[in-house]
């Protein structure tokens, strides 16, 4: 066990969350946000791989050496001065946050010092440090380069004299392999644990390879999931022909709506997967352009022309017929779902005139059908994929300190959109088999493999 402890707003629980992959550790820019000693743990199986103690940071620290001090103490003596100390004051209000963050280092924890590197180190410090040292535990100092790094040379001479090991650690970024570094470090620390930790941390990240493979497993279900999602409307039934026209962008709304439901709790999967509780994301981010996606001359861009597409996917045919039909391409049904339902559907984008107006020919094979989708665009698998992967990079890219909203850029797509035409073709292939053989089938593990090493590069 070990406390995390320091100055006050110094990014001593973001360190916890970030390492415990806890995301409800209280972490703000207030100073003085964590008031109480609360230990966190980073579990294995149900096994506790390691635990952590999160601290307020010290608030007098002047006056809680200079009582250390009050009378001459050996050095031998100096732990048990401090554990004086903290039955002194345990029930008074004088020393409330020197108590809190002492104690735990007492009653046996070893010491996490966390400075912040952006800023120049100043003496006042020294009395921190030096309380810390007459503990006696293993003490690690980590610099936190909070805004920057300007000033972490001259951190670590000063710190090198009271702490045996000094680690530069930036809780908000490090990618995960710095945290098992880290880790690393926290067994030379105390060597007696030397073994069983460092197996610990070998099944850490094993443990993340297959959480990987398990992620990449949810993606391809929730591809096989959108790619075929179908609605049936009764509503659509029962209308009259004439009547149709008014009804289709209130489904086609409702179509993307639970469109994206269904993407999202693909998304809501992984992070839980990933040990995110409250992640919330900016979905708008991802809009697809929607030229990209109707504008038949922009396919290229995707690595594809019409005419490959129409022989790579052979159900495919009729939906870029559909779209090529000049004028219809604004009020297909695939536009409408491929928009994401962000823009409000196709009313949203050209008003309700524009919508029943040109209200396609093809509509009455759609009506007839009673169901909308599935959507038959090859397109669609691209964009679909390449959301997965905008979203799950970002997310694994990020430190469960981090409290702002997880920022989804184009990355996927632009992804997607520079891969080789052979690959291209072939994921289009696999989709389509996808479609039929369902998960289980082989098409499915090829796309897992495919997915896996696009989280893993
Ligand atoms: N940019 C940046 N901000 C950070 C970093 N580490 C912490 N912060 C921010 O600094 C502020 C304080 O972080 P906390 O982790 O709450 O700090 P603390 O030491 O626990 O603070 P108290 O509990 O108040 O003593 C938060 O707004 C963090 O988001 C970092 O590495 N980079
Ligand atoms: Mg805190």
């Amino acid at each position: 066990m070990m406390a995390v402890v320091g100055h006050p707003n110094k990014g001593k629980s973001s360190v916890v969350a970030a390492l415990t992959q806890n995301d409800q550790v209280e972490i703000s820019p207030l100073s003085g946000t964590t008031r109480v000693a609360q230990r966190f743990s980073l579990k294995l199986d149900g096994r506790t791989v390691f635990e952590l103690v999160d601290t307020p940071g010290f608030q007098r620290a002047g006056q809680c050496l200079a009582w250390l001090r009050e009378q001459p103490v050996a050095a031998d003596r100096r732990p048990q001065r401090v554990a004086a100390f903290i039955e002194q004051f345990a029930d008074s209000d004088r020393f409330v946050d020197e108590v809190e963050l002492l104690k735990p280092i007492i009653e046996g924890a070893g010491i996490i010092y966390v400075v912040d590197g952006s800023l120049p180190y100043s003496p006042e410090y020294e009395t921190e440090m030096e309380i810390l040292r007459w503990t006696g535990r293993p003490r690690l100092a980590l610099i936190n380069p909070i805004g920057g790094d300007t000033h972490v040379a001259q951190w670590r001479q000063a710190l090198n004299q009271y702490f045996s090991l000094v680690r530069l650690f930036d809780p908000l970024h490090a990618p995960f392999e710095q945290h098992l570094q880290l880790l690393r470090t926290f067994g030379e620390l105390e060597p007696h644990s030397g073994t069983a930790f460092d197996r610990a941390i070998q099944q850490l990240e094993g443990y993340r390879r297959l959480k990987l493979h398990q992620a990449a497993g949810i993606i391809v279900e929730n591809l096989y999931r959108l790619l075929g999602y179908q609605q049936s409307s009764s509503r659509l039934e029962r209308a009259a022909r004439e009547q149709l026209a008014a009804l289709l962008p209130e489904e086609i709304e409702r179509f993307n709506t639970r469109l994206n439901r269904l993407e999202r709790e693909g998304q809501q999967q992984l992070e839980a997967l990933f040990l995110y509780h409250r992640l919330e994301s900016d979905l708008r981010q991802l809009e697809v352009d929607r030229s990209e996606l109707m504008d038949t001359s922009q396919w290229t861009l995707w690595g594809l022309g019409k005419h490959q597409l129409a022989l790579v996917s052979a159900g495919a045919g009729a939906a870029i017929g559909l779209l090529a039909d000049a004028g219809l391409g604004g009020a297909s049904l695939l536009t409408g779902v491929i928009s994401g339902g962000v823009l409000g559907g196709l009313s949203g984008w050209f008003g309700a005139d524009w919508v029943k107006q040109r209200i396609p020919s093809w509509l009455q094979v759609s009506a007839e059908r009673h169901r909308l989708g599935p959507v038959k665009d090859p397109n669609f698998a691209f964009v679909i994929l390449g959301r997965a992967l905008s979203h799950a990079r970002a997310m694994l890219a990020r430190s469960h300190a981090d409290r702002e909203r997880l920022v989804i850029g184009e990355e996927g797509i632009r992804r997607m959109r520079s891969l080789e035409l052979k690959t291209q073709v072939r994921l289009l292939k696999q989709c389509r088999q996808l479609l039929k053989q369902g998960p289980q089938g082989r098409a499915a593990d090829g796309l897992r493999e495919w997915v896996y090493r696009q989280l893993t590069d």
